[in-house]
């Protein structure tokens, strides 16, 4: 089967490096990467353009058949504030807005969104001839780049939104045909039937950017969301993290290089203290990573799925709060009577997504 083009749109942030690792690391059979689009959300938006470059030059490195394409990967700027703070309607100013007063998640992932490791490893992985594993245009946009990748493989290429819908919104207001080009959209976010993970209400990425949110699961119908519900069942404990310090040696097909988990096992040292003090949880929940299996056809049977129009809470209290309409029909029209259905991860195969994990990862596997 062809590999499935892929666009990462991401505000990396320990747990996208975990999905961005797999994806050009250990399912490179499945998925072809063209691009990281970055985005405001675990980090300022500059921060990570600096860390999606990072990663890719840490895992193409050298070794061409590591990475999921014989071309470079492009890493393109997105937006720096969510629609609300935009002063344009199709956001003319989204890559280059005051983003002072954007919320990031740095309390999470550390200032610099890679548990303040990013220095150590970007000396590490520095290229001295100044020849990259990656391509950057600083006068091309997330939302133009989406758009146009879409329309030169017509139904071919599917986006992989790790961070708020911002970059995909624009990218619809902006390039109206790109609701028809783009083959799949899997999104990392909400909360259905569980608790928001900022407030009881609302999950981090929906929070960020409610209105674009609202704007794409309104507008396209070919979406398949994961969220809280799913996404929580799914972690990395302790003693499994602290395997991944240990090298398995060699390079083996299907498997995250060592030096790639070394970098892991650092940076997830301060997101894993977070959820201790939080959470009382000694592990991490393997958010992105788990709306990467979603994007690769052969895993999507781990998952149960309810279908129905997603609607989100825009105001008042609730802000943020994704709500899914099961039933479909009502005596009387509403505000999800004829939007797009999407396809709601609601459920997993806990163990056999564990499995998947923990052989990309070359970890032991202890059954839960
Ligand atoms: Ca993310």
């Amino acid at each position: 089967m062809a590999r499935k083009k892929l666009i990462i749109d991401t505000d990396p942030g320990v747990d996208d490096a975990y999905a961005i690792a797999l994806a050009l690391h250990a399912f490179t059979d499945d998925v072809d990467v063209l691009a990281l689009t970055t985005m405001f959300g675990n980090v300022r938006r500059d921060d990570a353009t600096t860390n999606a470059k990072l990663l890719v030059d840490a895992l193409c490195v050298d070794d061409h058949s590591s990475s999921s394409s014989s071309r470079a990967i492009a890493v393109v700027d997105g937006a720096k504030v969510p629609l609300r703070m935009m002063r344009h309607g199709r956001g003319a100013d989204a890559a280059v807005a005051d983003d002072r007063d954007v919320f990031v998640a740095d309390f999470v992932h550390g200032k610099c969104g890679f548990g303040n490791v990013r220095e150590k490893y970007a000396m590490k992985y520095a290229r001295r001839d100044d020849k990259h594993s990656y391509t950057y245009d600083e006068d091309v946009e997330a939302a133009d780049y989406i758009a146009a990748a879409c329309a030169a493989f017509p139904g071919e290429v599917s986006v992989l939104a790790l961070a708020s819908l911002t970059n995909i919104a624009l990218a619809f207001r902006r390039h109206p045909s790109c609701v028809r080009d783009m083959d799949e959209l899997i999104v990392l976010g909400g909360a259905f039937g569980v608790n928001g993970n900022v407030n009881p209400a609302a999950e981090a990425n929906i929070l960020g950017d409610p209105e674009a949110a609202d704007e794409v699961f309104s507008a396209f119908e070919r979406c398949l969301v994961v969220g809280l519900d799913v996404t929580t069942r799914l972690t990395l404990r302790g003693p499994e993290i602290d395997q991944l310090a240990k090298p398995r040696g060699g390079r083996q097909p299907g498997v995250v290089r060592d030096d790639i988990r070394e970098f892991l096992h650092d940076a997830t040292r301060f997101y894993k203290a977070y959820h201790v003090e939080v959470a009382s949880f000694d592990g991490i929940y393997m958010h992105d990573p788990t709306a990467l299996l979603l994007a690769v056809p052969r895993f999507r049977n781990l998952f149960q799925f309810r279908e129905g129009a997603v609607r989100v809470v825009t105001q008042g209290i609730t802000r943020g709060q994704t709500v899914l309409d099961v039933r479909g029909k009502w005596p009387v029209k509403n505000e999800w009577t004829g939007r797009p259905k999407c396809r709601v991860a609601l459920d997993v195969d806990v163990n056999g997504a564990s499995r998947v994990f923990h052989a990309a990862l070359a970890l032991e596997v202890h059954e839960r």
